[in-house]
């Protein structure tokens, strides 16, 4: 299914650089290629032969002129790769030049008026599924590759780009696939199939290769998702219990201002860590109290707002004097959220009192850490109660390397539940043709994870998650 438009776009992030990649692809990359490239330096002697007779796959050096003038643009290394073999399937051409604001613009207008059109974010990945290279989760693993923000996250998506996540897929239907030949072969020929649709093997066979194989999945989507899409933890409590020293202490630097005056943070500040391999962003917050200070107002119900979005809150106490009724409040406030109760400054206390023989009993049954963000000390375990609370226990991780997202999650429990119609219409010996129709819908809920025939819905909303130029 080649594309009959011509897409062009600057591949590489914007700014200045060494070099910057500008892509071409469709059929009309290689002629523009040859109006535009020329082999050869500035006022050096003939031009050399048509970019049609460059070979695939070798960088050649020359320029980028305006045709019919003597305007030399940039000098550049030019690649053709021809289809089929190219990311896209289609003839491509890439142009490396110098990543200027204005110089790889200059280039790419001047494609643009040659007759190629602008692409879209995503288009040329979508034109490799499109064109049958690669299937979608292989084409949503390319976007996970560019959005990794930890070494975690990029094996995953490393794995799924060679098609892990299609390949488990693709062995579970295998099963459904072969069970539904057996039913079909007895509604279609009932005398002559005698016995070929065993409903004991068959749902035998069913719970071993594909419902527990499914179930794996959505449990690992459960567990693990957090390695590709990241956590966000916000730091609330009342003004001057730490947040800020806290914030610091975590990622390590020295990000948020620290006084020993209350109220000195009033706007979010937010940084990325990571925690076992997962991408953390960690927000720090205004101290939430009653003020009149309009801008601590505004502070705190930016802070309120965000705290509505975060995985995970750590509440902050300061143990260095008796809780206070903001503390009992902002409690209150948190109490149906996901949070952690960090006790601050726990080296006030001098041994002299057990870390959270301040708390209140019926505090002590939810996740507790004692910390002091100025000596460093309980952090560790604070990092490792965070993973523990917004996850749970992990298994063996990113090893697994098959890790669905929210997508194939939804489309995995629609085929599971198919799945469960299907083994009581086995048990309860419904007609042939019911356990049929619902062992082809768990069939097509599979084949909307890779992408069999996909609606141009999913495709807009999954492409639109791209870079223009990839
Ligand atoms: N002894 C001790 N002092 C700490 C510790 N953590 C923070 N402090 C001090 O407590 C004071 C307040 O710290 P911040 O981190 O600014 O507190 P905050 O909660 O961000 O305060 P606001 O932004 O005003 O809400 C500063 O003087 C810090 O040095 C700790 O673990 N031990
Ligand atoms: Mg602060």
């Amino acid at each position: 299914m080649i594309q009959a438009e011509t897409i062009a776009a600057i591949a590489t992030p914007p700014g200045r650089g060494g070099i910057g990649i500008i892509k071409v692809s469709g059929p009309l990359s290689i002629p523009i290629a040859e109006k535009i490239f020329r082999r050869n330096a500035a006022g050096s002697g003939s031009e050399s032969g048509p970019v049609g007779k460059l070979k695939t796959y070798r960088l050649y050096y020359g320029r980028i002129v305006v045709p019919d003038s003597t305007i030399t643009l940039d000098e550049v290394l030019l690649a053709v790769m021809k289809a089929p073999r190219s990311y896209t399937r289609e003839d491509v051409v890439e142009i490396q030049g110098h990543a200027g604001p204005a110089a790889l613009k200059s280039i790419l207008a001047l494609i643009l008026e040659q007759g190629a059109r602008l692409a879209e974010p995503g288009e040329f990945t979508r034109r490799a599924f499109l064109n049958g290279r690669i299937d979608l989760t292989q084409a949503e693993a390319v976007a996970d590759i560019i959005n990794a923000r930890t070494d975690a996250a990029l094996l995953v998506a490393a794995n799924q780009v060679s098609g892990r996540l299609a390949t488990a897929i693709e062995r579970i239907k295998t099963t459904l696939v072969a069970v539904l030949a057996e039913i079909e072969a007895e509604i279609d020929f009932p005398e002559d199939a005698q016995g070929a649709f065993d409903r004991q093997r068959a749902a035998d066979l069913l719970g071993s290769r594909v419902v527990s194989p499914v179930k794996d999945l959505i449990e690992r989507y459960a567990r693990e998702h957090l390695i590709r899409d990241g956590l966000r933890i916000i730091i609330v409590g009342r003004p001057n219990v730490g947040k800020s020293s806290l914030l610091n202490c975590l990622v390590n630097k020295d990000r948020a201002i620290v006084t020993a005056t209350p109220g000195t943070t009033r706007d979010l500040i937010e940084e990325e860590l990571q925690i076992q391999g997962i991408p953390v962003t960690a927000i720090d917050t205004a101290g939430l109290h009653v003020t009149d200070d309009p801008i601590e107002k505004i502070g705190i119900a930016r802070a309120e707002e965000r705290m509505d979005n975060a995985d995970l809150v750590l509440f902050v106490l300061d143990a260095g004097g008796p809780l206070t009724g903001e503390d009992f409040r902002i409690r209150t406030r948190i109490a149906d959220k996901n949070s952690i109760v960090v006790l601050n400054k726990i080296d006030l206390l001098n041994g002299q009192r057990s870390d959270n023989a301040v708390l209140p009993i019926r505090w002590q049954n939810q996740p507790f850490a004692a910390v002091s963000a100025l000596t460093g000390q309980g952090i560790p375990s604070l990092k490792k109660l965070i993973v523990r609370t917004a996850v749970g226990e992990m298994g063996g991780r990113a090893e697994h390397a098959v890790l669905p997202n929210l997508r194939h999650e939804m489309a995995l429990r629609s085929c599971l539940q198919f799945l469960d119609a299907v083994c009581s219409g086995i048990q309860d010996d419904a007609p042939a043709e019911l356990i049929a129709m619902d062992l082809g819908e768990s069939i097509r809920w599979l084949d909307r994870i890779t992408g069999t025939e996909p609606s141009v819905d999913v495709l807009d909303q999954i492409f639109s998650q791209f870079c223009i130029g990839k």
